[in-house]
């Protein structure tokens, strides 16, 4: 049977792997059903005024157009601010800040776009504050950027780390290293890993879990970004388990 695609109870699109006929989903909404996903997906728009189909774009009441517009502007934000200021010939500061101003113009991008990027990331990669921005963490070079310390009372008992199973021999051997960027990230709960893990496409995911009482009883020094992304410069294969 062809996989068909009909708008589901909620209006949204979705795969049906029923024969039309005896799909439950479209005898009870009187619908039809769709050879390909792209047009279910314009009817879809169609009853909805040309907005939203899923809800990633639902969340910040966005059309799929405006959606894609913000996320390559981030792109191109992180770009500029973690990984290559030089391109864009940023003035930035020692602490990784450029003025707003002056990063508007050289990514031409107008102030109100950048604070709308900046506001609606869901990870709230950039700080916008006195006319300045920087991105929270993520850099490929040494920025100062402002971290928070994390004394060992206050830290976590555990946090993890979301990787694949092509790094994981290397990590058991030689730690969790910072590889292009400036820390070894790890996220605070299980969730967020899983998310992190999911980002790459090749291989399964692997969840390594991290034992901080333990490394910070060594002297370890652990920071935390502004949007809650934990940081450190290595973590010994000691201080991890696979889970
Ligand atoms: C792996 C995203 C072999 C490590 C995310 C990871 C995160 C090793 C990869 C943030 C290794 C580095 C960071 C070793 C570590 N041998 N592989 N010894 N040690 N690795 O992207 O942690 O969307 O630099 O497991 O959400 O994946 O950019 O780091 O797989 O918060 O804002 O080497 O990037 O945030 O990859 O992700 P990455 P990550 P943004």
């Amino acid at each position: 049977m062809s996989v068909k695609f009909h708008l589901k109870e909620n209006g949204e699109p979705g795969r049906c792997t029923a024969q039309p006929e005896s799909c439950p989903i479209t005898n009870k909404t009187g619908g039809k059903h769709y050879d390909t996903k792209q047009e279910a997906e314009k009817d879809y728009e169609k009853l909805n005024n040309g907005k939203i189909f899923s809800p990633k774009y639902k969340e910040q009441k966005e059309t799929k157009k405006e959606y894609y517009r913000r996320v390559n502007n981030s792109k191109k934000m992180s770009k500029a601010l973690r990984h290559d200021p030089k391109s864009f010939s940023l003035d930035m500061a020692e602490d990784g800040s450029v003025d707003l101003d002056h990063f508007s113009n050289a990514l031409n991008l107008s102030k109100d776009t950048i604070k709308n990027v900046a506001e609606k990331d869901n990870k709230q990669r950039f700080v916008i504050r006195d006319n300045r921005i920087w991105a929270a963490q993520g850099h490929s070079f040494s920025a100062d950027v402002p971290l928070e310390n994390i004394s060992r009372e206050d830290a976590p008992k555990f946090l993890y780390h979301g990787t694949k199973t092509q790094f994981l021999d290397s990590i058991l051997k030689n730690g969790l290293l910072p590889q292009g960027r400036n820390y070894v990230h790890l996220s605070p709960n299980r969730e967020t890993a899983v998310r992190v893990a999911s980002r790459r496409k090749e291989g399964q995911n692997i969840i390594l879990v991290i034992d901080v009482e333990k490394m910070m009883g060594s002297g370890i020094k652990l920071m935390k970004s502004e949007n809650n992304v934990y940081l450190t410069n290595r973590v010994v294969p000691e201080f991890l388990t696979q889970s």
